[in-house]
């Protein structure tokens, strides 16, 4: 009897235990609703150009956060003698660096510079919502747009450019990671940096000296000349390297802007203490190489124990060693013998071969055109390059910002009028088929080739009436 008693009561206690635990799991969700987390005040949080991450978000409440970007189309150099335009987020590739906390309220401006020449947009991955922004951001040249968003995930997030061709637009640079640490911050760290591979496409092979235009082609067949941490060969080397003492923890902000490649992240004679897996919550111990997918990133952490120069690789080996991606983190203090006693290189590490990589010769130059067939087949290239963007596949325009070239009656009408808008570029009312556009259109820079064989394919297609234009016009338009 006394023991029935006991039994009984016993299991009672753990009956209301289990409702207790249930109890407090439901709310502890509640709790963590992000979307429900009031913001107080305002901020314009500092934005930064890779390696730099801005500071840490520490205790501070969710706030509204007002982020301009600017996006810059701007020459550069991915090696020695190798010139590339980059389109940028910020005039960096990557591009800047934003740092949220979970709950902010995020009102974001995207300006368009006016010497740009094409249309963009952002896609963020951290956004909840049609296109992750890119649906409400779609900016012309010289203008700008504003749309807002809350954080509702931590986590290291990709952002990039989806204005058509999307893997144009992502091969050229357009890239970058915006953060979202949860409440309370990240733990804290010693060094914090910010590192992105890409991969690029050129017309010249890897190392042909000039203004190197992008190789469509190559990007589709996934035949990368140049895989690179930080938009160009050597961000990470030498003076440029990334610097921590011995007993430092540090962290590593890594994306992958892609288009094309994964990437398998390492740090040569490192052992990453702490990934956070794709960059969300999942937390690894003691990684030697995590993958990075295309359009994806990870946050890993270490403590650097020994001097000496530790080299960052895609442990694809070839892409390190032949075509860029290697970089560099240089670290200072005590030798430890009993972590490591060998013979150490101060500073120096030879990547074998790169003298041979580079290929003798000039840049590509531009085919000249003996036919208007064949002027019309180098237009074409020229037309899904360059003008194909805005003036869309087909020609057939975006209703009230760009207008038609098929079957354009305005372009019909006066051939020397249609050269000079694409050597000079146009702006003010203009008619065509009956709809009014006013709006820019910047000048292209292209040659009196290029322009001739861009407008013969157009004029060529699309139901217009089949004009041939020569250079010899062009130059007179010119004058
Ligand atoms: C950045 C977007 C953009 C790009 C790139 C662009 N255009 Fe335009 N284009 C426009 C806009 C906008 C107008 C109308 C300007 C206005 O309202 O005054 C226009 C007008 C024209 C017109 C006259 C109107 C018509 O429909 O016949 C021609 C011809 C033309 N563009 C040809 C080209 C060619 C050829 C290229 C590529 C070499 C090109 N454009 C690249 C935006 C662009
Ligand atoms: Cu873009």
């Amino acid at each position: 009897m006394k023991k029935q008693i006991s039994q009984n009561r016993i299991f009672s206690i753990l009956v209301v235990a289990a409702i207790l635990f249930l109890w407090s799991c439901s709310k502890q969700e509640k709790a963590v609703d992000p979307a429900s987390i009031q913001v107080s005040g305002e901020l314009k949080p500092e934005l930064t150009a890779p390696p730099k991450v801005p500071f840490p978000v520490g205790n501070r409440p969710a706030k509204k956060l007002i982020i301009d970007m600017e996006i810059l189309e701007q020459e550069g150099e991915m090696v020695n003698g190798v010139k590339y335009i980059y389109w940028t987020f910020g005039g960096s590739v990557p591009g800047s660096f934003i740092r949220t906390r979970i709950g902010d309220e995020v009102e974001f401006t995207l300006k368009n510079h006016p010497d740009n020449k094409l249309p963009h947009n952002i896609d963020l991955h951290a956004v909840t919502g049609p296109g992750g922004g890119a649906e409400s951001s779609f900016v012309a040249p010289g203008h700008e747009i504003t749309f807002s968003f809350k954080t509702l995930n931590p986590g290291l997030y990709v952002y990039h450019c989806a204005t058509a061709p999307v893997g144009m637009h992502i091969a050229n640079g357009m890239y970058g990671l915006i953060l979202v640490e949860p409440e309370g911050g990240l733990a804290p760290v010693d060094k914090e940096y910010y590192i992105m591979q890409g991969d690029f496409y050129t017309k010249g092979a890897h190392g042909q000296p000039g203004l190197q235009p992008f190789d469509m082609q190559k990007a589709v067949d996934e035949n990368a000349d140049y895989v690179v941490f930080n938009g160009k060969v050597g961000a990470l080397n030498g003076d440029n390297a990334i610097t921590a003492k011995v007993g430092e923890t540090v962290r590593l902000f890594v994306g992958n802007g892609g288009p094309n490649l994964v990437s398998s992240f390492h740090v040569i004679g490192e052992i990453f203490d702490r990934v956070h897996i794709e960059g969300g919550s999942a937390i690894n111990e003691n990684v030697q190489t995590t993958l990075i997918p295309a359009g994806g990133a990870a946050i890993v952490e270490f403590k650097v124990d020994v001097p000496g120069t530790f080299i960052l690789v895609d442990h694809s080996i070839f892409r390190a060693f032949n075509k860029g991606a290697l970089g560099m983190l240089k670290v200072q203090g005590e030798e430890d013998k009993t972590i490591y006693s060998g013979k150490k290189q101060e500073g120096i590490y030879n990547p074998e071969g790169r003298a041979l990589q580079s290929m003798p010769g000039e840049a590509p130059a531009i085919p000249t055109a003996t036919s208007a067939a064949e002027r019309v087949k180098l237009g074409k290239q020229i037309y899904s390059q360059t003008c194909f963007a805005c003036h869309q596949g087909e020609g057939q325009g975006i209703p009230g910002v760009f207008p038609p070239l098929a079957n354009s009656d305005y372009l019909n009408a006066d051939v020397d009028r249609a050269i000079d808008i694409v050597l000079h570029g146009k702006t003010g009312e203009i008619t065509v088929n009956g709809e009014k556009y006013n709006s820019v259109m910047t000048a292209q820079t292209l040659s009196d080739e290029e322009v001739a064989n861009v407008l013969t394919f157009i004029y060529n297609n699309w139901g217009n009436n089949k004009t041939e234009v020569t250079p010899q016009m062009v130059a007179k338009v010119k004058k």
